[in-house]
């Protein structure tokens, strides 16, 4: 009888080996206090709309994405792209064909209940912060691999490992003390075309980032507690 696929022996060119992981111990005590620092330094995170021109280097933004692309993913195949742009003439043209979508959406395309939910947050179709941002990040997702044969490869869970490596990079952007926003203009389709990226990659998320304006105000929003968030099932 054949073994079942995960018995069989791997191919040499699939074989990764293991090595032994890098974990440094830490004591309970210490454990707590800096699960309670990281959570007291990431409650402060805010998604900011209102951006200082302040140049940020590239070697920090390399530094980002090296972080977000830490992230775990679907059969370990990282299905993303980061496009780092601070070129002007491209996010002015990002801005324009942004706002022309947001205008069509704010006007026309979304639900009372939706502009009703984002009242508080009082935004609008103008997007100046996407010129002012010294960086645009525009995240986009492998739908599938271009294999070297041009034919197309299965890539699993997509969405899901997209999503993890875009938190990375937010608490990355936060840690570095920069600020970001998520920003989905929709349909994002504009996005992949600007840049003239591969048929695989499909538009995730438009993050401006850099360093928040000196006057920056944001909405004053009380986050769930840990009662409405959470629930444990011990014992
Ligand atoms: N993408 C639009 C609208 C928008 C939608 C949600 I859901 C938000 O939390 C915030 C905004 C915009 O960026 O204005």
């Amino acid at each position: 009888m054949a073994s079942p696929p995960h018995e069989r022996p791997l191919d040499d060119d699939q074989r990764t080996g293991f090595v032994p992981l890098k974990y440094t111990p830490v004591e309970p005590a210490e454990c707590l206090e800096r699960s309670r620092r990281f959570y007291d330094q990431m409650d402060r995170r805010r998604s900011v709309r209102h951006f200082s021109d302040r140049p940020v280097s590239r070697e920090v933004i390399e530094n980002l994405i090296r972080a977000a692309s830490s992230a775990p993913s679907g059969a370990h195949r990282q299905p993303w792209t980061f496009v780092a742009i601070s070129n002007p003439r491209l996010k002015g043209e990002i801005r324009r064909a942004a706002e022309e979508e947001e205008r069509e959406n704010y006007e026309h395309r979304m639900s009372p209940e939706w502009l009703e939910a984002l009242r508080p947050l009082e935004t609008g179709w103008r997007k100046p912060y996407l010129e002012i941002a010294p960086w645009l990040i525009v995240i986009l997702q492998h739908t599938y691999q271009l294999l070297d044969s041009g034919e197309r490869g299965k890539n699993y869970y997509v969405t899901e490992s997209v999503g993890i490596a875009v938190g990375l990079f937010i608490t990355a952007v936060h840690r570095a003390g920069l600020v970001c926003l998520t920003h989905t203009p929709s349909p994002m389709g504009f996005l992949a075309e600007i840049l003239g990226r591969p048929a695989n990659e499909k538009p995730f998320a438009l993050l401006p980032v850099g360093y928040p304006a000196e006057d920056c105000m944001v909405p004053d929003l009380r986050r769930k507690s840990l009662a409405e968030v959470a629930v444990f099932e011990e014992g």
